[in-house]
């Protein structure tokens, strides 16, 4: 390739497509996961689907971490299926350790239900499997990891099936929106914290000190607490101390945006629900707030 300069550079990229051309020149693990803020969840279908898990560099709310991904999004693509049909999935592993898909929530012959050590093997580095079975029902599920901490990493995706009848509940349009949790902290560190103190990312726990102030619960309460070695603010084991919370990929930061671009409610936003097309787009927390 002849010298090109970085504007000839951005030029030929956006040419192709922006930022998705000039990221796919990059080797699998430079990668970005995020897919920008696209209007919808990258979508495959049909009879035959090729998956690959790969590692990726994941972007939330302009800070880069480590994701294992599915074709290299987080989360995965959406697997839109037909109640009905046959689906062959050949799920390539791309990463230095075992992996595996659970298609949760799915009726699948056992063979298929992708838990290593119990239903199959699992996928060795390099190898592909490929699953294969009819879909027996409809509506909203996922698929993730059941190997290691992976699916804390970013291996998950969302999985709709269409009914094979009429879709018995009407709608005017449609979003799948996948709400997950992120941290830059890798998995294997968070859990060996929680195994060394159970409330590691638990804060404003009481203290000796307040309780001879006379604040926070009674000596006889916090026995009881004390008892079950729980602190009272003990909720979840991680919290947003060491989690990002994302909505389709993005953080809180990210500005994402969200598609409604058909049905009634939208041209023009006789009810207050904003199009993708407004300008600039607009949060997904503020459209269609009377809708959603
Ligand atoms: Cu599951």
């Amino acid at each position: 390739m002849k010298n090109l300069n970085r504007r000839q550079m951005l030029r030929v990229a956006s040419g192709l497509g922006g930022g998705l051309a000039l990221s796919s020149l990059l080797p699998g693990w430079a990668q970005s996961a995020t897919p920008g803020m696209a209007p919808t969840l990258p979508t495959l279908t049909g009879p035959n689907i090729d998956l690959r898990i790969g590692h990726s560099s994941l972007n939330v709310d302009g800070r880069a971490g480590h994701a294992v991904t599915i074709n290299g999004t987080v989360p995965g693509p959406l697997l839109r299926l037909k109640e009905g049909q046959m689906v062959r999935l050949s799920v390539r592993n791309d990463l230095a350790e075992d992996t595996s898909i659970h298609w949760h929530g799915l009726l699948v012959p056992f063979q298929m239900d992708g838990v290593p050590g119990v239903t199959f093997p699992g996928i060795k580095p390099g190898e592909t499997f490929v699953y294969e079975f009819p879909i027996k029902q409809s509506g909203t599920y996922w698929y993730h990891s059941h190997s290691g901490l992976q699916e804390a990493e970013g291996h998950y995706g969302p999985i709709i099936i269409d009914p094979a009848d009429p879709d018995p509940v009407a709608y005017d349009r449609e979003h799948v929106i996948v709400l997950s949790d992120f941290s830059f902290m890798h998995p294997h560190l968070i859990f060996k914290r929680m195994k060394q103190q159970g409330g590691v990312f638990n804060f404003q726990k009481q203290t000796l000190a307040g309780l001879l102030a006379g604040k926070d619960q009674t000596l006889k309460e916090r026995m009881e607490w004390a008892k079950m070695r729980m602190d009272p603010t003990d909720i979840s084991d991680v919290t947003g101390a060491a989690l990002k919370f994302l909505v389709n990929g993005h953080g809180p930061g990210d500005n994402a945006t969200g598609p409604a671009t058909t049905g009634p409610g939208c041209s023009p936003p006789a009810s207050g629900c904003a199009c993708a097309s407004s300008t600039p787009p607009r949060k997904w927390s503020s459209m269609c707030a009377s809708q959603v």
